[in-house]
């Protein structure tokens, strides 16, 4: 055993009770997490700026985390600074309602957002011109590029500089592809449904982090690649910078105002994604209420008879109730409807 004085690293993979960590000085360890630290419930995250005292050749043992700048709980990652969301604009056709969920799901960490249009290439500059025009009035100003001709890499080799970035975005899009031209010496398979890779039950909780040679970090996570809702009835909104800009020029007449039909809402106009915020609204009102069902469902339902002889049960609270319950519900809830969601589409990929 060594006796130096603790060093600083990033822990940049989990593997069961294993922590890999990489020195700022160079060298990876594979660490532990002493009792002492489990006994104070410090957990240890992908991304923590640890000090680790080395106990033999490449062995080591967590001594202290350091204070986090920023922790998401899904995936579990440390200190991330932005998300970088990467589409394709082409191969598969960007989906504006498609790109929408995925930029309320990445709105929702509350990390700096970076959206990235990949495969320039195959469309025309006019086409690309539109997407520009379009994405300006929605809050976003995306990175053009092509992995293909090269297009567009230097700006967002600036932009992820020194910075932990999460890589999000659906299968096909070009992620491995960036993520291999960033870091040429990484092994990483191009064309591969991720999922496909790694099932299993850990799947949507599993981050990796990859050094660039310029220095920052690339974060990977299948927990990025589903567009689930991350989010409430009640702050949904928020996650639409168009309708922010709206809510901060005044106020709605109620303060529980859904921006549906209720009167004298300043959100509900002429915005190009207010359909998208209504169809999102009416798919987490739905979640929300089958939440409130299945928790009450032992205390409130009662048992039916068809005409058939088939038996049902029904409901015993109005739905007007429900829906009441259903606004108070916690984030907890969901999350916890959310996590049934993500095994049930990770078996499905
Ligand atoms: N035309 C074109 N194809 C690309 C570009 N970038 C990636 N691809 C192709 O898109 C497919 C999916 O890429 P991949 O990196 O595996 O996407 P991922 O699922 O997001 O990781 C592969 O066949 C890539 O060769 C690009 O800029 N232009
Ligand atoms: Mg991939
Ligand atoms: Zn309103």
């Amino acid at each position: 055993m060594t006796e130096t004085d603790p060093k600083i690293g990033t822990v940049m993979a989990v593997q069961a009770n294993f922590y890999q960590v990489r020195l700022d000085e160079g060298q990876t360890l594979l660490c532990t997490r002493p009792t002492r630290l489990k006994k104070i419930g410090q957990n240890v995250l992908v991304g923590d700026r640890i000090y680790v005292k080395s106990t033999e050749f490449e062995r080591g043992a967590i001594a202290s985390v350091t204070p986090r700048k920023t922790e998401l709980q899904r995936p579990p990652i440390a200190n991330a600074d932005q998300i970088l969301l990467v589409f394709a604009l082409e191969e598969p056709t960007l989906d504006p309602v498609q790109l929408s969920r995925f930029l309320v799901k990445a709105e929702s960490t509350n990390l700096k957002l970076l959206l990235g249009l990949n495969k320039a290439d195959l469309i025309t500059q006019e086409k690309q011109k539109e997407w520009e025009e379009k994405l300006k009035l929605w809050g976003y100003e995306p990175y053009f590029f092509s992995v293909e001709n090269n297009q567009g890499i230097e700006e967002i080799k600036t932009a992820l500089k020194n910075k932990i970035t999460i890589f999000a975005g659906p299968s096909g899009v070009g992620k491995s592809s960036l993520t291999s031209l960033l870091i040429p010496q990484l092994d990483i398979r191009i064309g591969e449904v991720s999922g496909k890779l790694q099932k299993g039950r850990h799947t949507t909780r599993h981050v990796e982090l990859f050094e660039m040679p310029q220095g920052g970090y690339i974060a990977d996570s299948p927990g990025f690649n589903q567009p689930d809702f991350d989010c409430n009835s009640q702050n949904l909104i928020n996650y639409f910078p168009e309708a922010r800009h709206r809510l901060s020029q005044g106020q709605c007449k109620f303060n529980d105002c859904l921006h549906q039909e209720e009167p004298e809402c300043i959100v509900k106009g002429e915005w190009e994604r207010y359909e998208y915020y209504l169809r999102f609204l009416d798919e987490i009102l739905a979640q929300e209420e089958k939440i409130a069902q299945t928790r009450d469902t032992e205390s409130s339902v009662k048992k039916m008879v068809k005409d058939s002889g088939k038996v049902y049960t029904e409901p015993k609270l109005n739905t007007k109730k429900y829906r009441r319950v259903s606004r108070r519900l916690s984030h907890q809830k969901l999350e916890e409807l959310y996590d049934h969601q993500s095994l049930e589409e990770e078996d499905y990929f």
